[in-house]
């Protein structure tokens, strides 16, 4: 709780930008009074009260101090700051936390809310926090428009209530149902092409991260790729900050949405790395929960120091299993440690993560955007007429088809009907590579690969 104005300011108030340009002490324009509408969200008796002057500044704001709290927040684990308010229009909310108004040290920067849509109502709105620091002081813009200018915008001074300043775990406003979390598409393959990748510090930041050394929201993240050379000339990878301090087995981990079945047929995990440090031995390990494959150790090639190298991990026969974590370790040496190895912490970035059935380093990053194991080949052709036509598997009812792009887009999706044989789907619009997949009712998946 920040504010909630039944017990008084706990230490200055005041405004700015309402008369001048500097922050004054002025009591007038921001004080407590009586709540001018107990009602649905708000029955409280006490609440702030800005007088907000046609005058002043389009900017300006009521500012108070309260007494320091912590705040510890990133991008992958927001906290959310809520005030309800009680205004005569709708317009921009701007919110600000720091520890002094001049110079501070620590500054959420302007927060804006342009959700407002209660008049003479009171509505709760909420701002994501996303950095850590210690907040004493916040300031508040509640009607934060530069234009058209104040003496168009109002026809005289108003008045804007606020109250329940509160800090919480909770994104949804007062009085109001939670907006629907989107669903987790991370999977595998992985090349870190498309928006839901492995790596969503937004919705899933509990999918992946790193371990083995202090953590922090940049430890894993998808940027563009740092050299778009030799076998990989995608646009995007995964960086991984090796932590100078970090210990010697530091990594990370990705836990993608479907479960990775290791078997004969589907053993060799590849992963493409680009590092700018000497080369090092790598470990991968597959983890469910109760088992894991132990550390899969490669040595790192000297040619992947400034190029990307297509690392390929085999998983011994007697781990064959269904896993569900990634654990990958990509500077694995315990002596020396890295204190005395790097200087800085290390940039080592990775890519187009695949389980097939080949042990051969790959010669593209491209990858099918498709997790096929032991796929069995399916028949399908283009029948010239616009139509791509499916032969569905023997004795298999209400299949799902799916055609997917080459890079991993699903296109079209049907589902066959009962005592069908062929399934016809128009190709309209498609061009390119496509990879047709059947997955039948009981989950054996076929595939084909087709030109347009
Ligand atoms: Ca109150
Ligand atoms: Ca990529």
């Amino acid at each position: 709780m920040i504010q909630n104005f039944e017990s008084g300011f706990s230490g200055k108030w005041g405004t700015n930008g309402n008369i001048g340009n500097t922050a004054d002490e002025n009591h007038e324009n921001f004080a407590i009074v009586d709540n001018p509408n107990k009602s649905e969200i708000n029955t409280s008796d006490k609440v702030g009260k800005f007088h907000r002057l046609q005058s002043g500044n389009w900017w300006a704001l009521a500012w108070f101090e309260f007494n320091a709290i912590e705040i510890t927040a990133s991008l992958s684990q927001p906290k959310y700051l809520h005030i309800s308010v009680y205004k005569p229009i709708a317009s921009t909310v701007c919110v600000q936390l720091k520890d002094k108004i001049y110079e501070p040290t620590y500054n959420t920067g302007e927060l804006k809310n342009d959700k407002q849509i209660k008049i003479n109502e009171w509505q709760d709105l909420v701002y994501k926090i996303t950095s850590s620091g210690t907040f004493s002081l916040m300031e508040v813009k509640p009607d934060f428009v530069n234009s058209p200018p104040l003496s168009e915008r109002l026809t005289g001074d108003i008045d804007i209530y606020f109250d329940n300043i509160v800090i919480n775990d909770d994104p949804t406003p007062l009085g109001e149902e939670p907006e629907p979390l989107p669903e987790f598409k991370g999977k595998l393959p992985e090349g870190f092409e498309g928006e839901n990748t492995l790596i969503d510090p937004v919705f899933y930041g509990e999918r992946f991260g790193s371990f083995g050394q202090t953590g922090a929201a940049t430890d894993l993240t998808v940027v563009d790729n740092p050299a778009k050379v030799g076998i990989n000339t995608t646009n995007k990878v995964a960086k991984f900050v090796r932590k100078v301090d970090g210990n010697w087995w530091a990594g990370v981990y990705m836990i993608p949405l479907n479960p990775m079945v290791i078997n004969e047929n589907n053993k060799y995990f590849h992963i493409m790395v680009y590092r700018e440090s000497d080369p090092t031995p790598l470990s991968l390990k597959l983890e469910k929960s109760g088992g894991n494959t132990g550390d899969i150790v490669l040595d790192g090639n000297v040619a992947g120091t400034y190029d990307w190298v297509d690392y390929v991990f085999e998983v011994p026969a007697e781990k064959y299993d269904t896993y569900d974590k990634i654990a990958f370790m990509p500077d694995f040496v315990q002596d020396p440690a890295p204190a005395e190895r790097f200087f800085e912490d290390a940039l080592i970035y990775f890519d187009a993560l695949e389980i097939n059935n080949d042990p051969n380093p790959r010669t593209s990053a491209e990858i099918s955007g498709l997790f096929t194991p032991a796929a069995r080949k399916l028949s399908s052709w283009y029948d010239g007429n616009g139509n791509i036509q499916i032969r569905l598997p023997q004795h298999a009812q209400n299949c799902t088809i799916e055609l997917v792009n080459a890079t991993g887009q699903l296109i079209k999706s049907t589902i066959s009907k009962q005592h069908e044989h062929n399934v016809t789907i128009s190709a309209n619009g498609v061009r390119g590579f496509v990879l047709v997949k059947l997955t039948t009712a009981s989950g054996e998946v076929y595939t084909s690969k087709l030109a347009l």
